[in-house]
């Protein structure tokens, strides 16, 4: 005991200094060989707590003699110190152990068939979005992602559309305490990328968008995919847009007529809106196409010269389009209530494995 040692004046500090190490080596034995967590808390209590060994030592520092003290209190403090050390060492270590094994034992296969042979599906929202992406990508359109929050700017200033457009309104547009707002469609993707890159460019932007609606054919939130082309002056037109489109629309729903109606909107000039022939009646008029023959799919356009000049570009020509992913996708699936898509209700689901 160093005590023993302590209060004898006559042994030397070097011995105190020795005895101190074989007992540090005798308790670093004992941290070397705890097993597990409450075992080394234990010897943390026997070292360091209000009874413990150090707690006895310094105690016992009183009786030394004057001069020895702070010469073994020293002794003693770098003892402590370097136990400490070496009980945190080992506690690291033996975490370690127990999540290693707890990750053995509690080992989930998750390859394996569920007992009642479910198979996992696609959504059919994103199993829509895929079957347009692929057409895309395959003409080397670029996939661009962005904010779903967004500024005044992107969504609404940069597209030509005016301080007073209804379509700025509280009542259709998410808006945040700021001034920022949920993005109303993908658009702002498209005034990001011209501002951030040199035209040619030819691009989609899928993803979700928000709008203050509700009802059978609308929900707070669904997808779009928005396309933009855009080159040198002149290369390219309306025809071009219509090629591109017209065979897009084939891809997607099979041997259906397209028809283009001159519309508006305020980020094309001219611009139109698409239908493809009844996929429910063949064009005979049927409730879903409201005895029109007709579905409408799509809106398109050659960009307005209004956005151009937003995003500095000159000597350009462009054209874009965009399309409500759920609406393709509830004419895809046959699906009536566009809401349903987004229950999560199984008896739907398990319809499209
Ligand atoms: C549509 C219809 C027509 C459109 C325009 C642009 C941009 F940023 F280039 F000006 N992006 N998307 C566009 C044009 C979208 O959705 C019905």
């Amino acid at each position: 005991m160093i005590f023993a040692l302590g209060v004898c004046s006559s042994v030397s500090y070097f011995e105190i200094k020795k005895e101190i190490e074989v007992t540090v080596k005798e308790w670093s034995e004992k941290i070397k060989n705890c097993a597990s967590l409450e075992e080394l808390e234990a010897v943390r209590v026997e070292l360091f707590g209000k009874k413990g060994f150090f707690a006895k030592e310094f105690e016992k520092l009183k009786a030394l003699p004057k001069e020895e003290k702070p010469k073994v209190a020293k002794e003693l403090n770098l003892a402590k110190e370097q136990l400490f050390k070496e009980i945190q060492l080992k506690k690291d270590e033996l975490l370690a152990k127990e999540i290693d094994k707890k990750l053995q034992e509690e080992y989930i296969d998750v390859s394996l068939l569920n007992s009642k042979g479910y198979k996992g599906a696609l959504h059919p929202v994103m199993y829509t979005l895929d079957k347009i992406i692929e057409y895309f990508s395959a003409l080397n359109y670029s996939i661009q992602t962005g904010p779903l929050v967004e500024d005044d700017f992107y969504n609404f200033e940069a597209l030509n559309l005016p301080k007073h457009h209804p379509a700025r309104d509280m009542q259709d547009t998410f808006y945040f305490k700021d001034g920022k707002l949920l993005r109303t469609h993908t658009s702002p993707v498209q005034i990001r990328t011209m501002l951030s890159t040199k035209p040619p460019i030819r691009m989609i932007s899928p993803g979700a968008v928000f709008r203050r609606d509700y009802d059978l054919t609308h929900t707070p939130m669904f997808h779009q995919v928005e396309g933009l082309v855009v080159d040198k002056a002149k290369k390219v037109s309306f025809a071009n847009l219509k090629f591109i489109l017209e065979d897009f629309l084939h891809y997607i729903f099979g041997d259906v007529k397209v028809r283009f109606r001159p519309s508006f909107f305020p980020f094309t000039e001219p611009s139109a809106e698409v239908d493809i022939s009844c996929l429910f009646c063949e064009g005979k008029g049927c409730r879903v196409c409201s005895q029109t023959g007709w579905l409408e799919v799509l809106g398109c356009g050659m960009v307005d010269p209004n956005v151009f000049e937003a995003v500095e570009y000159e000597d350009v020509s462009g054209y874009a389009f965009g399309l409500g992913v759920e609406r393709f996708a509830m004419l895809l699936h046959h699906i009536g209530d566009l809401r349903s898509l987004f229950e999560g209700d199984l008896r739907l689901l398990e319809q499209f494995r």
